[in-house]
């Protein structure tokens, strides 16, 4: 596996929408293709090297539609140049086989979570079976996954996968730890440093934490050489009492923070390298057959 300095650039992943947050709650949450694509545009200026991908359908709700899915790759590679990845997780309603489905997309990358884990009221299903199929449909479908790691757990469930079925696609191995979701470990440093030492040698990580949890999380993810995730999926106010305004601006305060750090923002050439994404630029996505 390639050795990955993360000591010298910072990843910034934006996770704009997500599946749990109503748009008449928050306004400025995007949820149109036209939203979702104007905040992309706007995080990619602020800094963000891939964006994280979920879609609604006419009415807001959460979807795995697949030819929404498609025209939202099309028309994030039209107007950035980030990393494309889409969620297989979607919502803890989505049943598993539609989550497989999400690679007929042909994303750069895609999330891949490591195990089940509670999920506030609710359980995010990840069996092992299930694991095991859509790791190897990313290797199949040349599919760069990001292991979700949502508990010390999940870290062993991804040791798993990769001893029973060897490398990703392009040989980097990236995992993002979600911290602070209540029924996963908790957003601390202590946590942290616990996660990322079971991590395998050699590969990159970012770190996000729900909430509250998303400014401590980021400086101890700085701190400890990792990379940053943010945005609306995760974190909902920007300060106390002060909702957030956009996606940007939580992407500008990680870059802000990376560069304090003295590890300014990965560009997204820097980011493809990184994680060895198959260049898909080019490739016309067909209409979904009805
Ligand atoms: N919406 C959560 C149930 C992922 O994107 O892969 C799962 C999630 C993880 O957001
Ligand atoms: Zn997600």
């Amino acid at each position: 596996m390639r050795p990955v300095d993360s000591r010298t650039e910072t990843l910034i992943t934006v996770a704009p929408t997500g599946a749990e947050t109503a748009k008449v709650d928050v306004p400025a949450l995007p949820v149109t293709l036209g939203e979702l694509v104007e905040t992309a545009v706007a995080c990619e200026a602020a800094g963000a090297g891939l964006v994280h991908v979920h879609i609604r359908d006419a009415d807001a709700r959460p979807t795995l539609d697949l030819q929404r899915l498609r025209d939202a790759v099309t028309a994030l590679r039209e107007a950035t140049t980030m990393v494309v990845q889409l969620s297989t997780g979607g919502s803890v309603h989505d049943p598993l086989e539609h989550r497989l489905r999400v690679l007929d997309a042909e994303p750069d990358s895609c999330s891949l979570t490591c195990g089940t884990v509670n999920f506030g009221d609710d359980v995010f299903l990840n069996p092992w079976p299930f694991m095991a199929e859509l790791y190897q449909h990313t290797q199949a479908r040349e599919v760069v996954p990001e292991f979700e790691l949502f508990d010390l757990g999940h870290v062993a469930g991804m040791h798993r996968l990769l001893d029973t079925y060897g490398a990703p696609y392009g040989g980097q191995v990236h995992c993002d730890l979600v911290m602070g979701v209540p029924g996963g470990m908790p957003g601390t440093a202590e946590a942290l440093v616990a996660a990322v030492q079971a991590l395998p040698a050699g590969c990159s990580w970012s770190a996000t934490g729900i909430g509250r949890t998303g400014l401590p999380v980021s400086l101890a993810a700085l701190s400890a050489g990792g990379h940053l995730r943010v945005g609306m999926e995760d974190t909902l106010t920007f300060a106390r009492g002060r909702p957030v305004t956009g996606n940007e601006e939580l992407v500008a305060r990680a870059a802000e923070l990376a560069r304090l750090a003295q590890r300014p923002p990965m560009s997204t050439d820097g980011a493809r390298a990184m994680l060895a994404v198959k260049d898909r630029r080019q490739v016309k996505l067909p209409r979904v057959a009805t």
